[in-house]
C-alpha cells in the first residue's frame, strides 16, 4: 500500500554521501549498513552474479553476525568490530524471470558468499513499482471507462493504492506477482482522498509485467460528498487559546550517543535499522553496581497485520501485511523538530536502497529524547512530617511510519526503575467505502455522510530475543489463584499467584487473561540474586484483542501468530518473521505455525518471545477526517532482578520546593 505519497517524498529524501572514506571507517557488527557499504554491497552483486538491468531491489540490509561473535557490551575502548566481517543481505527480484532472489555479500571480503532463488516467493511490493501501477492502473481504457460512468473526467485526481492480493487471484493468473487496486477522488488537490472512495472498481495489476490483468466494476455508487479536509487552513477558525509550553533542557539531555550506541542513566542499548523492521534494538542492558547485566538480545516490530471486517465484493479482501508486503524500515517519516518529538533530540538519519540499489538516506528517521513521566515514586512520613519525592523521567527511542491512510508511531521507553515499554500510537486517516445514500452497515461506522468506515484491526508481533542476565532463559506463566477455605485458609482471603514453566512451543502459545492477572515471566534459571529469586522480567499485557476473522479464513491462515498473543520459540537465526519471509501472496501457514510444529523444548535456553499487540478498532465518527492517536502496547519489568527498588538512588528534583 504504496504510494504516490512515499514516492513525493523522494524530494526530502536526499541522495546518500556513498565515499570510499565512509566505507573504510570501522564499524561497530550491529551498525546497519551506511550508504558506502549499500553502494558497495551492489557493485559486488552486480559483478559476481547475473543481475539483469531490470533487476528491481527490494531490500539491501545488514546480515547479522552470529551472537558469538558480538560482545553483549565493549568495555570502553575496546574494538568490537575488528574480527567481525561485515556481512550485506540482498533480496532483489527479475521482473523477467518471475522470480526472487537472496544473497548475502561480505563487504570486508568482496564476496558473494551466497545466492539463490527463492521458490515461490512473491517479493514485496517497491515503491516505485506503486507508483508505476499507479500510473498503468489510471491509464488503462477499461478504468477511464468506469471512472467516466462515475462522472470522473479527470484521472490525474485520481489516486491508485496497490494491496496485496493473498490469496484472491484468480486461477490463470497463478503463479504471477499481482496486486489489486483502491481508487480514490480528489476534487481539490488537497482534498482528503479517502472522503471520496471511487466504489467498486478495482484493477488486479501483474507487477512484474506492469500491465493491468483485469478490471472489475461492480457498478457505481455515488462519491460521497465532502471534501474530509484536515490541514490548517481547511478547518476554520482554530482555537487560539493556548499559551507556549517549551521543554528547556538548557545543559542539553542526559543521554550519550557514540555511533549507533546509547547510554542514558543505566541503560546501555545500542539502536539498528532495516528497511523491512525499521527500528531495531540491540544489546540492551542494565548497569548494575558496575556491571551491565543483559535484557535483550534484540526487539524490532517483525509483522504488522490488518484484517477488515466488510464482507462485500472485494472490500472483504482487504488485509495488510504492511511488513512482509511492504517493509516500514521503507515507509518511515522524516520527523520534525518541535512536531513529532519535543525538547533536546537526538535525530538518527538513516540509510536504505532503492529499487536500483542505489542508496538513499531518510534523515532524521529515529528520534531520541527524554520526558519527564511525573512521579516515579513518593512518600509522606506523617511522624516526621517529612516527604522524599522523585520525579520519573524516561527514555524515548521512537520511529513513524506511513502507511497509506494510517501512522503508526512505534515507542520504546527505558524507565528508571529497570521497566522498559513497548506502545503504538495508531493515527492517520480510517480506510474508507462508500454507501448508497441512506444505507448503513454491521460492518463499519458513518463517519460522514455516504462515507463507510469499516471496522478493522491491528496486530503488531514484536520479536522479543530476551537475555535476561544471559541468552539461557525459562518462560513462565503466572497467574492468580484464590485458595479454597480450608485449615490453610480460615478466613478465605487467600490468594498467591501460581508459576508453571512454558516447556515446549506445545504449551507457548498463549492467550491473556486479565481475570488471573496473566502474565509472562522470563527468567534465567542459572542465576540467582541474594534474596534466592531467578532474576526475571515480566511481559506485562496490555488490553488486547485476537483476530475475529474465521479461523478457516485466508487472512487468518496466512496471520496465525494473530490468533495468539504469546508464543515462545527457541532462538533460530533463520526465524524472524511470524508470518514467513515472503508473506506476500502467501497461502500460509509460514512462519510461527510451521516452526512449531516440531515442539521444541523452550526450558532454560535462548529463547524469542513474539509478544502480538492488538488494536481493536470498531470505528466511530470522532475518527473522521483524520484519528486522534490510538494507543496499544505492553510492559517488560524487572521481578526479582534487583534486589530493591533499582530508583532508590535517582536524586531528589533541583526544585528548592520538593
Ligand atoms: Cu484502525
Amino acid at each position: 500500500m504504496v504510494t504516490r505519497q512515499h514516492a513525493e517524498e523522494e524530494d526530502r529524501r536526499s541522495p546518500a554521501a556513498a565515499d570510499d572514506h565512509d566505507a573504510a571507517r570501522v564499524r561497530h557488527p550491529l551498525d546497519p549498513l551506511d550508504a558506502a557499504e549499500i553502494k558497495r554491497a551492489v557493485e559486488i552483486l552486480r559483478r559476481e552474479r547475473p543481475v539483469t538491468p531490470e533487476a528491481r531491489f527490494v531490500s539491501v540490509t545488514l546480515h547479522e553476525p552470529p551472537k558469538d561473535q558480538v560482545p553483549f557490551t565493549a568495555p570502553d575502548g575496546q574494538d568490537p568490530a575488528a574480527a567481525v566481517p561485515r556481512l550485506a543481505f540482498v533480496v532483489l527480484l527479475e521482473p523477467r524471470q518471475h522470480a526472487t532472489y537472496e544473497a548475502v555479500l561480505s563487504l570486508t571480503a568482496g564476496s558473494v558468499l551466497s545466492w539463490r532463488s527463492v521458490p515461490d516467493a512473491r517479493a514485496p511490493l517497491t515503491p516505485a513499482e506503486c507508483v508505476q501501477c499507479g500510473d498503468v492502473t489510471k491509464a488503462d481504457a477499461r478504468i477511464r471507462a468506469g471512472l467516466g460512468r462515475r462522472g470522473i473526467t479527470d484521472p490525474e485526481h485520481v489516486r491508485v493504492e496497490p494491496w496485496g492480493i493473498g490469496t484472491f487471484t484468480a486461477p490463470e493468473e497463478a503463479g504471477r506477482r499481482v496486486v489489486w487496486t483502491l481508487l480514490y477522488y480528489r476534487e481539490r488537490p488537497d482534498d482528503n482522498p479517502y472522503a471520496k472512495p471511487i466504489h467498486g472498481l478495482h484493477a488486479i495489476v501483474d507487477l512484474d509485467d506492469m500491465t493491468v490483468l483485469r478490471v472489475e466494476d461492480l457498478g457505481p455508487v455515488p462519491l460521497p460528498p465532502g471534501s474530509g479536509a484536515y490541514a490548517a487552513d481547511r478547518v476554520g477558525p482554530l482555537r487560539d487559546d493556548l499559551r507556549p509550553l517549551e521543554i528547556v533542557q538548557p545543559e542539553g539531555p542526559s543521554f550519550d550517543v557514540r555511533g549507533w550506541e546509547v547510554r542514558w542513566q543505566r541503560w546501555r542499548l545500542r539502536l539498528g535499522f532495516n528497511a523491512r523492521e525499521g527500528l531495531v534494538l540491540h544489546t540492551v542492558g542494565y548497569e548494575d553496581q558496575g556491571r551491565v547485566r543483559p535484557v535483550l538480545w534484540r526487539a524490532s516490530v517483525a509483522e504488522l497485520f490488518i484484517p477488515y471486517a466488510d464482507p462485500r465484493p472485494y472490500q472483504g479482501w482487504r488485509n495488510a501485511f504492511d511488513i512482509g508486503e511492504l517493509g516500514i524500515g521503507i515507509l518511515t517519516n522524516s520527523l520534525e523538530l518541535g512536531c513529532d518529538c519535543l525538547g533536546e533530540i537526538r535525530y538518527f538519519d538513516v540509510d536504505l536502497a532503492d529499487g536500483n540499489g542505489q542508496p538513499y538516506t531518510i534523515k532524521q528517521a529515529i528520534c531520541l529524547h527524554e520526558e519527564d513521566f511525573g512521579l516515579l515514586w513518593k512518600h509522606f512520613d506523617a511522624t516526621l512530617g517529612t516527604t522524599e519525592t522523585r520525579r520519573s523521567r524516561r527514555l524515548v527511542v521512537s520511529f513513524v511510519i506511513t502507511a497509506d491512510n494510517y501512522e503508526y508511531a512505534v515507542y520504546w521507553y527505558f524507565y528508571q526503575d529497570g521497566s522498559i515499554e513497548f506502545e503504538v500510537k495508531l493515527t492517520g486517516i480510517v480506510l474508507t467505502s462508500a454507501l448508497p445514500p441512506g444505507e448503513t452497515s454491521d460492518f463499519g461506522s458513518l463517519v460522514a455522510p455516504q462515507t463507510l468506515a469499516a471496522h478493522h484491526q491491528h496486530f503488531l508481533s514484536v520479536r522479543l530475543d530476551t537475555a535476561v542476565d544471559g541468552l539461557s532463559n525459562t518462560v513462565y506463566e503466572v497467574e492468580t489463584e484464590a485458595v479454597p477455605p480450608g485449615p490453610d485458609n480460615p478466613l478465605g482471603n487467600a490468594f498467591r499467584p501460581v508459576k508453571r514453566p512454558l516447556r515446549r512451543e506445545s504449551e507457548a502459545q498463549r492467550v491473556i487473561d486479565p481475570s488471573h492477572g496473566r502474565y509472562w515471566l522470563v527468567a534465567n534459571p542459572g542465576r540467582r540474586t541474594r534474596l534466592g529469586h531467578e532474576p526475571a522480567y515480566k511481559l506485562v499485557p496490555g488490553p488486547s484483542v485476537l483476530a475475529f476473522s474465521h479461523p478457516d479464513s485466508s487472512a487468518n491462515q496466512r496471520a496465525v501468530f494473530a490468533t495468539k498473543h504469546l508464543w515462545v520459540t527457541p532462538f533460530h537465526p533463520d526465524e524472524r518473521f511470524p508470518a514467513g519471509d515472503y508473506p506476500n501472496q502467501h497461502p500460509g501457514g509460514a512462519g510461527l505455525p510451521a516452526w512449531t510444529k516440531a515442539d521444541r523444548p523452550i526450558e532454560n535456553t535462548d529463547v524469542v518471545l513474539w509478544y502480538t499487540v492488538g488494536s481493536h478498532h470498531i470505528t466511530r465518527p470522532e475518527d473522521w477526517p483524520v484519528m486522534p492517536a490510538e494507543r496499544a502496547g505492553f510492559m517488560l519489568k524487572p521481578v526479582g532482578f534487583f534486589d530493591q527498588n533499582p530508583a532508590l538512588d535517582v536524586a531528589p528534583s533541583p526544585s528548592p520546593h520538593c
